[in-house]
């Protein structure tokens, strides 16, 4: 594997597609660690005025912190640190492993960047494996803005607008899509029974560990450990 290459596409674009990076037996295995987890119905966590005012419905878990060890593989993979690295530098650190599952008829996650694009050296990486097949059947496509992660904060407008350059993207099981948090980004609503997703969230170096609990929208700004909309940027 190419990763000079992949991390110059990644810094090109603020995000990168790599198919087949993880084997269908080990996707396998981690998504019925998830569904055993969250059954068909799960609850949700977050509270009701975000899940709307977000247009964002998704369910995390954090697998790791539950002594769950068969995440921790992934984390591991030597492929994954290398990619890592070679995109962050030395220094870089693991964050944190969350899970996510939408129901079906959901919206999937409105447009928002993951931390505020106020600082470009200070950001989170998104490291996202998908344990099935995203694509028109099950909805849930993930929507990028090639370059965003350089054109600062989000623009302000209702929540779903779309933009005439973003990219659709259909990960299939064992796909691993690196996004920058200052990338542009949104999931589409899902039409199959659920979707599940799992991100190993990474930082640079010098960067701090809550970096990912103020989340930009174009609606608001939200906060996630006070549960309290920041700004509202629609007035
Ligand atoms: O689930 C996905 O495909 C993307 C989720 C996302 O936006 C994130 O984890 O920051
Ligand atoms: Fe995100």
């Amino acid at each position: 594997m190419k990763m000079a290459e992949l991390s110059h596409t990644f810094w090109q674009q603020g995000y990168v597609v790599i198919e087949d990076f993880f084997s269908v037996e080990s996707m396998n295995s981690l998504h019925s660690i998830l569904l055993g987890h969250y059954g068909l119905n799960p609850e949700y966590e977050h509270d009701a005025a975000f899940l709307s005012k977000s247009a964002t419905e998704v369910i995390p878990w954090f697998p790791q912190r539950s002594g769950e060890q068969a995440f921790d593989e992934i984390e591991q993979c030597n492929h994954m640190e290398t990619l890592t690295e070679s995109i962050l530098g030395r220094g870089w650190k693991a964050l944190y492993c969350m899970a996510m599952f939408s129901k079906k008829g959901t919206k999937g996650q409105a447009w928002h960047q993951d931390c505020p694009p106020d600082d470009p050296q200070q950001f989170n990486l998104n490291r996202l494996v998908y344990t099935m097949d995203i694509d028109d059947q099950v909805g849930g496509e993930v929507l990028v803005m090639p370059g965003s992660h350089r054109l600062g904060k989000l623009p302000a407008s209702e929540v779903n607008e779309n933009f005439s350059e973003q990219v659709m993207l259909t990960p299939k099981k064992g796909t691993l899509v690196i996004i920058h948090g200052h990338t542009w980004h949104r999931v589409l609503p899902i039409k199959g029974e659920y979707r599940l997703s799992t991100n190993y969230r990474a930082v640079p170096q010098n960067t701090p560990e809550d970096i990912t609990d103020i989340c930009v929208y174009r609606n608001m700004l939200y906060q996630f450990s006070t549960s309290k909309v920041l700004e509202d940027r629609l007035v």
